[in-house]
């Protein structure tokens, strides 16, 4: 049997982090390396989907609530305005190969390149 992720162990509190929002689905935490003043990851309760490639595919209705967590966190923290991020494989950055979308905001006070 595969080690469950950092997320799910997050989630199941097996390893400390606060969980800032909660759906039946889907859940946030601030990311512990932000890169932007507001910077929180939205995840799947499950991580059956190792990335958004295979998300949309397996459960567009999970991915629409992931997007809908997403501009709930944006209008309660940065006006409803928010990037929404996804890595896609190692060479794209991905290191936890549980989905998981990055939701940075207030990016006027941390303008970022790309
Ligand atoms: P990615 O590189 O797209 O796979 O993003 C993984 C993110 O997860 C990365 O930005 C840092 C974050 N992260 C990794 N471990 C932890 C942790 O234990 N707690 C929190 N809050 N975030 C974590």
């Amino acid at each position: 049997m595969t080690e469950p992720s950092i997320f799910t162990r997050i989630l199941s509190g097996d390893i400390p982090g606060e969980i800032v929002l909660e759906t039946e689905t889907v859940f946030a935490i601030r990311d512990i390396n932000p890169q932007a003043p507001l910077h929180m990851l939205v995840i799947p309760k499950t991580e059956q989907f190792r990335d958004v490639t295979e998300l949309a595919a397996g459960d567009p209705q999970l991915l629409a609530e992931m997007v809908a967590v997403a501009k709930r966190i944006a209008d309660e923290h940065a006006n409803g305005e928010y990037r929404l991020i996804f890595n896609n494989g190692p060479s794209a950055a991905q290191s936890v190969f549980h989905v998981h979308a990055h939701v940075l905001g207030n990016l006027e006070e941390n303008k970022l390149v790309g």
